[in-house]
């Protein structure tokens, strides 16, 4: 069976024009004018998009002593209504357990996932077994490895682990990732801030300003570096951390910095003069920032410098979110945003002008599928891609609203925004998901997307490094030694 996109314009990250688009078994077969085939979409007054890739959701995870809200199923019927075709999440072993065996509880997850999907590997704790285990989790397509800086006691990895695994993961062709947040520090601000009978959500934001987002950010630049390795940054919240990102990508470093839909639209006032469930429920790491950091990653995405938006979906009830009450550090971290992502970055993006539509689609979708190293199976719209496509209405609107969202959890941070430019339709791996307000995803549809490694190059700075590299020097006359 053939379908056939008609009467729309093609948006790629680099072009924009009249075409339409023929589907087979999966796939775009054919771009081009008068097309037909057994089953025809009008796409009139639309644009014919890859559909988004969210590089970073976190679906069923165990995290601050409960789950994430949002399974494969939710998660991702939540992602396709809103144009999102696929998930990058994270696999997290626990401190001490097996990469393999943490891989294997994820995959059991997958089951009911309605998109396709690919891992990240989070490393949490450092030994021979982690190191020989890396290159099993490359041979199985996952060529990504996140590092937290945060998170002390839990999750967190010191310098000395992250240096270990980064020269792992050059070794490797593999891409490190980092939380970017000085976890000591935090731990500290924190110890004082309760100690001072500031247990409120606000509190949360005390304890994590935009300096220790900066100074680990910059650490993790250097030790990147050092060992000759690209580098991802994850949920770049501050001008701190995007200076580092733009300081080191000026020299030549293959960085990358990740703004998320809620940085860049919500701000810190989430948190002061509301009532405890609303900041609760905005308690996320790191948290929002104030206007001038907006502006900053609103800038870098213009500019390039920052490359890609997520979600860091990771959305808990308010429930879930009540077990902080009297203690803000036991606030489970996390919001959702996988619905919202596209809609909202196109409103205020796209229908402001602080975006093109060429750059929406990079930075949503083709940005993301090169850094990840899946392109252009996916985040392309190319004869023999997968055909996940968007046919975003650019005059659909809606107000955003919890009680008619996919995720399960009952409210939602963007409550009460208007949004202009949403999905007509929707198709993963050329399977119509969303028809308007219809949602005909099913679980089980989405597979497994395997990476394969980079090749492993970061050279601009060899200047740098011949310099200080080791040399052995010739030298005559040395003393005589216990005389
Ligand atoms: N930040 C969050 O807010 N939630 C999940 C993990 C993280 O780093
Ligand atoms: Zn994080
Ligand atoms: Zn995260
Ligand atoms: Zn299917």
């Amino acid at each position: 069976m053939t379908k056939v996109i008609r009467n729309g314009t093609v948006v790629t990250a680099d072009r924009t024009w009249k075409a339409d688009v023929l589907i087979q078994h999966g796939k775009i077969v054919a771009i081009g004018d008068n097309l037909h085939a057994d089953h025809e979409f009008d796409a009139t007054g639309c644009y014919i998009m890859p559909g988004g890739i969210d590089p970073h959701t976190h679906l069923e995870m165990p995290f601050m002593g409960t789950y994430s809200a949002d399974d494969f199923e939710s998660g991702t019927r939540a992602a396709l209504s809103g144009g999102t075709t696929m998930v990058v999440d994270f696999c997290l072993p626990s401190p001490g357990q097996s990469l393999l065996e943490a891989l294997q509880m994820w995959d059991n997850k997958t089951s009911k996932a309605c998109s396709d999907y690919s891992f990240h590997m989070a490393i949490t704790w450092w030994g021979e077994q982690v190191f020989n285990e890396m290159a099993q989790v490359v041979d199985k397509g996952i060529t990504s490895f996140k590092h937290f800086m945060a998170y002390k006691g839990a999750l967190m990895v010191d310098d000395d682990e992250m240096y270990s695994s980064f020269k792992r993961c050059a070794e490797l062709g593999a891409l490190p990732l980092v939380h970017a947040e000085n976890g000591d520090v935090v731990a500290q601000l924190s110890a004082k801030l309760l100690a001072e009978g500031n247990n409120g959500p606000e509190a949360h934001a005390y304890s994590r300003p935009p300096e220790v987002e900066g100074e680990a950010t910059n650490r993790a630049i250097m030790i990147a570096d050092m060992v000759g390795s690209p580098l991802y940054v994850v949920h770049t919240s501050c001008e701190q951390a995007h200076e580092a990102i733009r300081r080191a990508r000026q020299k030549g470093m293959r960085v990358y910095g990740e703004p998320l839909i809620q940085h860049l639209v919500l701000d810190e006032t989430e948190y002061f003069n509301k009532d405890w469930d609303h900041a609760a429920r905005r308690v996320m790491s790191p948290p929002f920032r104030n206007k001038l950091h907006q502006d900053s990653l609103w800038a870098g995405l213009q500019a390039g410098s920052l490359q890609v938006v997520a979600t860091d979906h990771c959305s808990f009830t308010t429930d879930q979110k009540r077990t902080g009450v009297g203690n803000f550090t036991k606030i489970p971290n996390g919001t959702g945003g996988l619905e919202d992502r596209m809609p909202v970055l196109w409103t205020k993006g796209v229908n402001t002008g602080r975006l093109t539509m060429n750059e929406f689609v990079a930075v949503t979708s083709t940005n993301i599928a090169k850094i990840l190293n899946m392109y252009p199976k996916k985040g392309a719209i190319v004869e023999g891609a997968d055909a996940d496509i968007i046919v975003w209405d650019p005059k659909r609107k809606k107000t955003i609203a919890a009680k008619s969202q996919q995720s399960v959890i009952d409210y939602n941070v963007f409550e009460g925004i208007e949004v202009t430019g949403l999905p007509r339709f929707v198709f993963t791996r050329g399977e119509l998901a969303i028809q308007e307000h219809e949602v005909r995803a099913h679980p089980g549809h989405g597979e497994f997307v395997a990476r394969e490694p980079h090749a492993a190059v970061n050279r601009a700075l060899s200047q740098w490094k011949e310099i200080t590299a080791p040399r052995k020097v010739e030298r005559t006359g040395i003393p005589a030694t216990g005389v």
